[in-house]
């Protein structure tokens, strides 16, 4: 029925042992920790965070940069959401059988390599931007359990022989980004849908690839991320609602 799911497709608490032993490991280990410390740090500080877009308990900020001419600026973007926890955000997030539900710049999604449980590699195309042209993207994905009701997932790209950049009509983007949760409730108390707060980091940097101009990207990302953010948690807690809370 709609109200059951099956508890070995959320995100495992510990790290499934097929990924440890694949050749992706070491770096896959190194950038998801590297992104889940620099996720939950502040936005104070030296490195001048400005804010673009704030609504409600939704704040994003981004950082001007440009290499090599192209816009590559970061983003980081954090938020509150009540009544889902931190494994449910990032099951949502992982799982590719969600994907087009919520994610809206896409125009298709392959899987390249399922490694574990929590690993995946993924081939996506993206909608063409005008004046530009169309980008795809290869990068792993790994989901997470980092400390007590925090879960992570981190996307990163990588390379494929079977999948070679810039051939086909496409110009392969480069993106890292993660999505850091951290649920807590009142302490004495059992978490339950009414009284469970996750707070979200989301961390991105995008690589055009190839010239894209700077305006018109800096005018999308301005759009499509705050759209991303509020259509995501608004379909977690809408499938949510009905289902067993999962810790
Ligand atoms: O993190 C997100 N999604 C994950 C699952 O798909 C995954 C995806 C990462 C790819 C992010 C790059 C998206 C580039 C899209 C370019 C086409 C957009 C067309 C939209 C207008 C119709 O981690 C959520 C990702 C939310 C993305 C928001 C858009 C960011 C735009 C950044 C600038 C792209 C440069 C493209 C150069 C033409």
């Amino acid at each position: 029925s709609v109200h059951t799911r099956d508890q070995v497709e959320l995100p495992p608490p510990a790290i499934d042992n097929r990924l440890t032993v694949h050749p992706l490991w070491p770096e896959i280990d190194r950038i998801s920790t590297e992104q889940i410390q620099a996720a939950f740090e502040g936005v104070g500080g030296e490195i001048g965070w400005q804010l673009f877009a704030e609504e409600g308990d939704m704040r994003m900020y981004r950082r001007e940069m440009e290499v090599d001419g192209m816009v590559t600026d970061p983003l980081k973007a954090m938020h509150k959401v009540r009544g889902v926890t931190a494994r449910e955000m990032c099951h949502y997030f992982f799982n590719p059988r969600y994907r087009y539900e919520w994610e809206t710049t896409l125009e298709t999604m392959t899987i390249v390599e399922e490694i574990s449980s929590d690993a995946l590699v993924f081939h996506q195309t993206f909608k063409r931007i005008w004046p530009a042209s169309q980008r795809d993207a290869l990068f792993w994905s790994h989901v997470r359990q980092s400390t007590d009701n925090t879960y992570a997932v981190t996307n990163h790209s990588t390379t494929n022989v079977e999948y070679p950049a810039n051939t086909s009509a496409c110009i392969r983007l480069f993106v890292t980004v993660c999505l850091a949760c951290r649920s807590s409730w009142p302490a004495g108390a059992a978490p339950t849908r009414d009284n469970i707060t996750t707070s979200i980091a989301y961390c991105s940097t995008v690589n055009p690839g190839g010239w894209a101009p700077a305006g018109v990207l800096r005018a999308v990302y301005k759009r499509e991320y705050p759209k991303f953010l509020k259509r995501f948690t608004n379909y977690v807690v809408e499938q949510c609602r009905d289902k067993p809370i999962a810790i």
